[in-house]
């Protein structure tokens, strides 16, 4: 059954006599969207404002002025091309794991340090729970995700959060705030503005709106797991288009493997489909690829704005694990 409306999940619903509608409703979104939105996801209120508002000044105080530099010089080279390698954002990183690099990072204060540590905390384990779910919802054994994510040599995730204001842009229509992707990791939680918009979806061919809604958290779903998952949760194209009013900030955070991290379909949802399936069916089934988790990256960040596609035929025909 196909969502009529941008998938919004309640979380407070998944349990009792509204839950097997709710978990519908992630399925769909999983399967048909790659997207949804969380509403009563646990991390409060009051945390989310205090991240708001020590985000926003330190862009005012400190890089505001630095992209208004960078706005200045690239409207006034003359002639944008809007194939341009350009995205009209100012960004910054933390990681949190491995290691956190907050202390490195200049201009940040006390205050905001310990808030966006305290934030990373909330959303890890959010994170953490919604792969469970996600595990119930295709049988997996609980846990399952998680360890894959969590089976380098490290026993960690990768996790980072990236910080993005995309100010008013007086050319929308040359210079798009992100340019479609799919994002390379696993699951990946975004605290948006409620007041700008900008995010898009691509779906059926048409790009759609992701709904601005105070408090939420917006979920999609990465390369990694459409791998993992044998092309059952799919990664979807998404994009920022720039406002010429507003200032829109996000904050996007990224559940990723560890580095190291194995990552292939999961042997018993590529053994439970190959039963269900005819052979016709079977010859039709796309493949996925085995590979470990940074050579996929190292492929990522030069065709970032490409189809997924190519990079997982690449890692099939660069595939030194054999599958088996
Ligand atoms: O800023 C946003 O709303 C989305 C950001 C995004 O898609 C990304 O950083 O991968
Ligand atoms: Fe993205």
């Amino acid at each position: 059954m196909a969502s009529l409306s941008f998938p919004v999940i309640n979380m407070e619903l998944l349990e009792g006599s509204k839950g097997p509608e709710t978990k519908a409703v992630l399925r769909d979104a999983c399967e048909n969207w790659g997207f949804f939105e969380l509403l009563n996801h646990g991390i409060s209120e009051e945390l989310m404002n205090q991240v708001e508002t020590v985000n926003k000044e330190h862009y005012r105080r400190f890089r505001e002025h630095r992209f208004k530099e960078f706005a200045a010089k690239t409207l006034n080279s003359g002639d944008i091309s809007p194939a341009e390698n350009l995205d009209w954002e100012s960004t910054f990183y933390l990681r949190h794991l491995p290691a956190s690099n907050l202390s490195q990072i200049p201009d940040l204060d006390d205050h905001c340090r310990a808030t966006m540590k305290k934030f990373a905390g909330e959303l890890q384990k959010l994170a953490e729970k919604l792969l469970d779910l996600l595990c119930e919802d295709l049988a997996l054994p609980r846990g399952y995700l998680k360890n894959v994510f969590c089976g380098g040599s490290d026993g960690l995730p990768t996790f980072g959060t990236k910080v993005s204001n995309y100010p008013p842009c007086p050319k929308p229509e040359l210079i798009k705030g992100l340019r479609a992707h799919t994002d390379a990791g696993g699951i990946i939680l975004l605290f948006q503005d409620d007041k700008v918009s900008g995010l898009q979806l691509l779906k059926n061919g048409e790009w759609i709106d992701v709904p601005p809604m105070r408090h939420s958290i917006v979920v999609n779903i990465g390369d990694q797991l459409e791998v993992i998952t044998n092309g059952r949760y799919k990664s979807v194209m998404h994009r920022v288009v720039a406002q010429t009013d507003g200032n829109r900030m996000s904050i996007a955070s990224f559940y990723n493997p560890g580095s190291d991290a194995v990552i292939c379909p999961a042997p018993e949802l590529v053994e439970r489909e190959a039963a269900a399936a005819t052979a016709a069916e079977e010859n039709k089934k796309e493949s996925y690829p085995k590979f470990v988790f940074q050579d996929y990256m190292n492929l990522y960040v030069r065709q970032k704005f490409e189809a997924k596609e190519p990079r997982f035929e690449a890692m099939k025909s660069s595939q030194l694990i054999p599958t088996a």
